[in-house]
């Protein structure tokens, strides 16, 4: 299993940079294809020029064995275009499918980060365009970052009763997607009616969920503390925002986009849309409730 104490980031500030040469079209490729990866946030311009300056073009025909299970990590792959399947293999099982990747997707960071074998094999189901990253530059540069969130959003993770049946792995996907926000008593989190774009999970503070009447009156339908989530609703159906979110006090969120929504919180989609029915019941309850009185 993966653990924490196997990391050190930035052992190795002295190494020479890689320097793989390049077309600006090539270029234009990879800033393309970065653009929505997570873990390409936030690098100052002298990280994300030796970044691409490291990447190598590989492309590989459908079927090909991209990365073996148990073999030794050589490099981090960014898809620029394709698909590819990964698979896990438990002693003595045969392969079963765990995920997928497409066009801005990026796997193999495992073994590099914690000099363990690859932990699945990956197989191309496409002909692809990769784009490859040596280990060093990987430790160097895009690890400390990757560790980082992974750490900080770890304990809280585990906290959050959504996530339970998640893998580790899986919970280490939605760290790195993360982003906090904070609030102060009285800020309004997501707005009725309005667009919905994030999701939103609570790490400290209070909120309370109202819905406004038409005439104009405020109901409190929810309240939410710590480990509490937010914000589904309108991701999930594509809807304006259902209530009004105000936070209790200071208030910090963990958010989630849309696009990372959708992806790393597919396993627990019927759990979210189970409780979410939960919500009618309260509000036809309340609704009842407000005729008889
Ligand atoms: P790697 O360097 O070990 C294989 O090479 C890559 O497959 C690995 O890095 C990850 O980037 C990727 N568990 C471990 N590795 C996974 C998983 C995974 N999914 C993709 N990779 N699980 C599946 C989670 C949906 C956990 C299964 C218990």
């Amino acid at each position: 299993s993966v653990s924490a104490e196997s990391i050190q980031p930035s052992q190795n500030q002295n190494f020479v940079k890689k320097v793989i040469p390049k077309s600006q079209e090539q270029r234009d490729r990879i800033k393309r294809s970065v653009k929505h990866n997570f873990l390409f946030k936030n690098f100052d311009d002298e990280q994300y020029q030796d970044v691409v300056n490291a990447m190598e073009e590989k492309r590989v025909p459908a079927n090909t064995t991209v990365i073996e299970q148990g073999g030794v990590g050589d490099f981090f792959y960014i898809v620029e275009s394709g698909t590819l399947d990964c698979f896990i293999t438990k002693d003595g099982g045969s392969p079963h499918k765990v995920t997928e990747y497409n066009a801005g997707g990026s796997f193999g960071e495992l073994a590099l980060m914690y000099n363990a074998p690859r932990a699945a094999t990956i197989k191309s189901t496409s002909d692809c365009v990769l784009w490859a990253l040596d280990r060093v530059t990987f430790r160097s540069i895009l690890m400390e970052n990757t560790s980082r969130k992974r750490k900080m959003y770890e304990a809280f993770l585990e906290e959050v009763p959504l996530l339970r049946s998640l893998e580790p792995y899986e919970r280490h996907k939605i760290a790195d997607a993360l982003e906090s926000s904070y609030y102060e008593d009285g800020d309004e989190v997501v707005k009725q009616g309005d667009v919905g774009d994030n999701f939103y999970m609570i790490e400290s503070g209070k909120a309370i969920a109202y819905k406004l009447a038409e005439d104009g009156t405020k109901q409190e339908v929810y309240r939410y503390e710590k480990g509490g989530y937010f914000g589904e609703l309108a991701l999930l159906n594509d809807s304006p925002r259902a209530a009004t979110v105000v936070a209790v006090g200071r208030l910090k969120c963990a958010t989630l986009g849309k696009k990372a929504f959708t992806r790393l919180l597919g396993p627990v989609r019927d759990i979210l849309k189970r409780n979410s029915e939960n919500y009618n019941a309260i509000i036809e309850k309340e609704r009842e409730h407000d005729q008889h009185t």
